[in-house]
Formats: structure tokens, sequence, C-alpha cells
């Protein structure tokens, strides 16, 4: 047993459970009709509803007490002060510095000017693609940018990109190619004209495999149609880390954005992985996006614990985790703008906290991050919300939307909020009659139907936590508080199980094992080093490509 399931937090977390489990959330609402103005926050734009989470101000308290016995205060400080938190890596985890603090001292020096300088290079670069004053080789403005990266060099400028359309206002369009797969690329290569497409590199390492080999088929496209070596600086830029890489693959220093180690790749959006963000919407509204995650931060690092929106969020999925036995969390932003939010908290989270092994290395023996998917609403709810709403695994949810839609056509934006709010309304109180009592759906449904008209299928328990963030208008300083938000809850999380969620020993692996049967499928011969599965598999595969 480890010290914190045996600690006196946790074990009286435990008890009030066994108490809380057995109140419908229905009931909650009927006892107290002021559970909404108890149990919400709001922050800036964002409003944060966890009144639909079965807890009391009892709840509350202890799960702060966890908090505070997780030394969680102590833990902010380092986060903003810069300390090598990230200790199997022995880095800091300076994200937060990118979105602006007068001065940051690391390893005795100051690494305020050097973001605000590749910011300015940001400014200017992105400024002269966006008014046309920097063009192709043949003198015509850039129409299409392609940023090639995969992960945290991909995921984040992808979601943002998306979710900001209504504010990228220049004649350019975005493509992002991560996969190896050579559709992508190659589906992408069809779509977009040599003389007038600016290829955006993006690797921290610059040495990621599916990267590399997209840039270096997308020079060779380059090359075969039109272009020329000369040119290559024209039409090519990279964002690293790796100024000797970069300048290996041909591309010239003067056109490399650097970030730096203390940024990690789910956490970069922020820094010059951002360019295509900038591109997109324009300086000023990339800095507007780094403010309103800067005003997070602030928040984050000074608010009550009671009152602060990363502590709560964390909070509730620690009580939903390690309490209720969540096993999964959804993501649901009525917002198709959002349609890459998932996927993104996908990386966000499970990179960062599906661990199994403390800071100092003890085996776990409590539940970490939880599986995280999610579509926009109201797609999922005529896909995967049945299992939801009957089904029998505990999952909890958050419900996302803006109040203001930036396509106010007809009564679409009525609708789709009518769906958020009776998707969240159900949940909790379910369908049938007398539904209460219980969450246990094969009990209730039984007893249920003895005593109604309803057949047990047909009954709908309730009782289902969900959390719902609603925001005034989507725009880049909310999407910056918001995503901000997750980023923070993330650390909370990490704090109570006394995890680092800022490595990745698991992706790295990944990236070390396909090299050597790469090598094998270079010839036809059969192979035999492997277990029986993999040689059936190479070999079957050889014989058919
Ligand atoms: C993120 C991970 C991982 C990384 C990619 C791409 O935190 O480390 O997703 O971002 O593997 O790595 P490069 O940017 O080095 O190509």
């Amino acid at each position: 047993m480890s010290t914190l399931t045996q600690s006196p937090a946790w074990l009286a977390l435990q008890t009030h459970q066994s108490v809380m489990s057995q109140i419908h959330l229905s009931d909650l609402f009927q006892q107290d009709n002021q559970r909404f103005n108890k149990y919400s926050l709001l922050f800036n734009d964002v409003l944060l509803d966890y009144s639909k989470q079965p807890v009391n101000d009892e709840t509350i308290g202890l799960l702060l007490k966890l908090s505070q016995q997780q030394d969680l205060e102590n833990w902010i400080k380092q986060l903003f002060q810069g300390e090598k938190i990230n200790n199997t890596e022995h880095r800091a985890a300076l994200h937060c510095a990118l979105r602006g603090q007068d001065s940051l001292i690391i390893d005795g020096k100051d690494v305020a000017p050097e973001i605000e300088s590749v910011l300015s290079q940001m400014t200017q670069f992105t400024e002269s693609v966006r008014n046309g004053s920097l063009t192709g080789y043949s003198g015509k403005p850039f129409s299409d940018i392609i940023n090639i990266g995969i992960g945290g060099s991909d995921l984040g400028p992808l979601m943002v990109t998306e979710a900001l359309k209504p504010y990228c206002t220049a004649n350019l369009t975005m493509h992002f190619v991560s996969n190896i797969d050579g559709a992508h690329l190659s589906e992408t290569l069809k779509k977009v004209n040599p003389e007038t497409t600016l290829f955006i590199i993006a690797s921290k390492t610059f040495t990621s495999q599916e990267t590399i080999t997209n840039a270096n088929s997308a020079k060779a496209w380059f090359l075969s149609s039109g272009g020329t070596e000369d040119t290559i600086a024209d039409h090519f830029v990279a964002v690293s880390t790796n100024t000797e890489a970069v300048k290996k693959f041909g591309i010239p220093t003067k056109n490399l954005f650097l970030f730096w180690d203390w940024v990690g790749g789910r956490y970069s959006l922020w820094s010059a992985i951002g360019l295509p963000i900038a591109l997109a919407i324009g300086m000023d509204n990339f800095n507007a996006f780094l403010t309103g995650a800067r005003e997070m931060d602030q928040h984050f690092s000074t608010a009550p614990h009671e009152q602060n929106l990363p502590v709560i969020l964390g909070m509730i999925g620690i009580w939903q985790i390690n309490f209720f036995g969540a096993t999964a969390h959804t993501i649901l932003p009525y917002d198709q703008s959002l349609h890459s939010f998932p996927a993104y908290l996908q990386q966000l989270e499970m990179e960062s906290n599906g661990k199994s092994v403390t800071r100092s290395g003890e085996m776990i023996d409590y539940s970490t991050s939880p599986v995280i998917y999610g579509e926009p609403g109201t797609n999922g709810q005529h896909a995967f919300y049945q299992l939801l709403h009957q089904g029998t695994q505990t999952i909890s949810a958050d419900f996302l939307a803006a109040c203001q839609s930036h396509h106010p056509i007809g009564d679409h934006h009525n609708w789709l909020l009518a769906n958020f709010f009776a998707q969240t309304e159900a949940m909790m109180t379910g369908k049938g009659e007398n539904n209460k009592q219980t969450n246990k759906l094969d009990t209730f449904a039984t007893a249920e139907a003895e005593q109604s008209a309803l057949p047990p299928h047909k009954i709908v328990p309730g009782n289902k936590a969900t959390t719902s963030i609603l925001f005034k208008k989507l725009d880049p300083k909310t999407l910056g508080t918001l995503i901000a938000l997750y980023e923070h809850k993330v650390f909370v999380q990490s704090v109570i199980w006394d995890i680092n969620p800022f490595d990745q020993w698991g992706v790295e692996l990944g990236k070390q094992l396909a090299g050597e049967i790469a090598r094998e499928l270079e010839h036809d011969a059969l192979v035999t080093s492997h277990d029986s599965s993999t040689n059936g598999l190479i070999n079957y595969f050889k014989t058919n490509r």
C-alpha cells in the first residue's frame, strides 16, 4: 500500500465517498436549491459549473485537504519559478514563461529576452507573409502553408488554427501533415502550387522519423516541380531546438525559429511551434491568445484554491477517478470549431499523466490518467452517448460551449445549446419514473420495473456526473485561457498522484522501436528473428506488398 492511499486525507475521502455514492445527484439539488451558486466559478468569461458532480461542502473541504497534504501550493510555486520539476529529464517546464513574464532566470540566464526576440522574429515574418511582401521564388505571394510535424509539433497548432478560423483573415490556406502514411502528404500536395506554398518543418528534436521523412519528400516534390536548391530558402522554414540538423536538411539559419528544451512538446504551441497559428490569425490575435493563457496563469498561481478553476477541475477529476472509479473522461465541445480539442487533450492528459511510477520511482497502486476521448456535440449524441446514459462504466464528462456563435444562422445556436443543457440535465436526473437512488443500472432497473410500467431497458438511471464549461465567445484570448485551464488541471492531478507530467518515456520507446524492422523491410527475404506472430505478419506483408 502506498503512503498516498494510506494517508489521512485519502482515507477520509474514501469514507466520505461511501456516503456520497448513496445519494442521487437529483436529490442533492432537491436538498439545496443554491447548488449552482455554491458550486460554480467564474473567471473572466469562463464559467465552470461543477454542481452536477457528487459534491457537497464536506467533499470540497476534504479534496482541498488532500491537495494541501500533497503540497500543491508549493508545487505551483516551483512550476512558475522555473524549478527543474521535470526530474527525469533534469529540466524546468517553462511553457508559462512563453506567455509573458518580465524576467525569469534559468541556469543563471534570463530567458525573457530570448523569448521576446523569437516573438519579434515571428511578428516580422508573419506580417510579411500575410501582406504578400514575402513571396515564393516566382514573386507570387504565398497562398498555402503546410506545417509538417507530429505530436506536440502538430496537435496544438492544428487544433487552435481550426478553432480560430473566424480570425483567419489573411488569404492563406493552412494544411497540417503529420502521418508518415504517404497518403497524408500526397493528398495535401495535390491541392497546392509549389510557387505559392510555404513549408514549416516543425520538430523540437528534428529527428522524428515521420517529420523528417515527410520533410524530405516535400523537398523532393518541390525540387521536381519547379523549385531549385537555391530557392529552398524561399519556401522552407523550420521551428526547432536543433540548429545543426536544420542546417543539414538545407534550411538556412535565418529561416530557423528557435525554441528551447525547457518547452515540452505538448506544451509548445505557445512557442514558435505556434507559427502556423500566428500566420493564420496574425500576431495581434496570437498575442491575445498568449494573454488569455497568462491571465489563467495568474489566477492559478494566486487565487485561493476553493475559487481556483484549475484546482477545482483537477480535484473533481481526482474525486471521479480515484474514489468513484471513473476509467474514462469524455470531452464534449458543443462547438464544431473545437472538433480537434478532444484529440489535443488526449495527448495533453494521457501523455502527461499516463504513468505508473511516482517521481521517486515507486510503483503506484492507484489510478492515474483516465482514457480521454470525445467528439463535438451534437454528433456524439448520435454515436456513443448511449453508453454514457445506460452503460455499465463510470465515465465523467466535460461539456463545453460558447454563448455566442461566430456563425449565427437561423436558430442553430439555440438548438445546439438546448442539446447541451438537455444532455447534462438528463445525465443527472435520468428518465423514467422515480428514477433515482442508485447509480447501478441493473439493480435499479429491476427494482424500478417492478414498480412501474416502464420496462428496464427504457429506464435511464441518471446520476451521471458532468462538469459544464460555458464561455462568452471562442476568441483567441478565451481559447488561450481554456487551454491553460486544462494544462494546469493536468498539473494539479500530477501533484496529487506524485508523478512527473513532463516526461514521456513510453513515447521515446515508440520512437526507437520501428528502426530495426524498417531495415528488415528493405529486402524481400523472409524473417525469423521475432516471435511467430511478428514474423508471420512481416512475412505476409513482404509477400503481398
Ligand atoms: C510531446 C511529445 C511528442 C513530441 C513528438 C514530436 O510532448 O514529446 O508528442 O511532440 O514526438 O517530437 P518532435 O517535435 O521532436 O519532432
